[in-house]
């Protein structure tokens, strides 16, 4: 099972993301992706949704019409972990 980072580790690996953030009281990260349409928004979710699925690690997420908010932490681990990162890092390429 994949351990939850220092917090300095975790700064570390969120400057090496793209708008990810700490989520206020909770060992978390956040971004807010904002898509032309629904249909982009969806289009998001369905291939992050693979990637999720492949790693056996799954987001928590939001999405109104043409925005997905979303927040990883790893509930095993009851924090950030790696795999937040690998998933994070991805959802950035996704969206790029
Ligand atoms: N997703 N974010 C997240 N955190 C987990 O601990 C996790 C998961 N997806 C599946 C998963 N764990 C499995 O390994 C089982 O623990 C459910």
């Amino acid at each position: 099972m994949a351990a939850k980072l220092t917090p300095d580790k975790r700064s570390a690996a969120l400057a090496s993301l793209h708008g990810w953030v700490e989520v206020d009281g909770r060992d978390a990260i956040t971004r807010v992706f904002k898509f032309r349409n629904f249909s982009e928004a969806w289009g998001f979710m369905s291939r992050a949704a693979l990637v999720a699925e492949g790693m056996d690690h799954h987001p928590e997420w939001t999405n109104v019409y043409s925005k997905v908010e979303v927040t990883l932490s790893t509930h095993d681990a009851g924090g950030v972990t790696e795999l937040d990162i690998k998933l994070a890092r991805a959802m950035d390429e996704i969206a790029a």
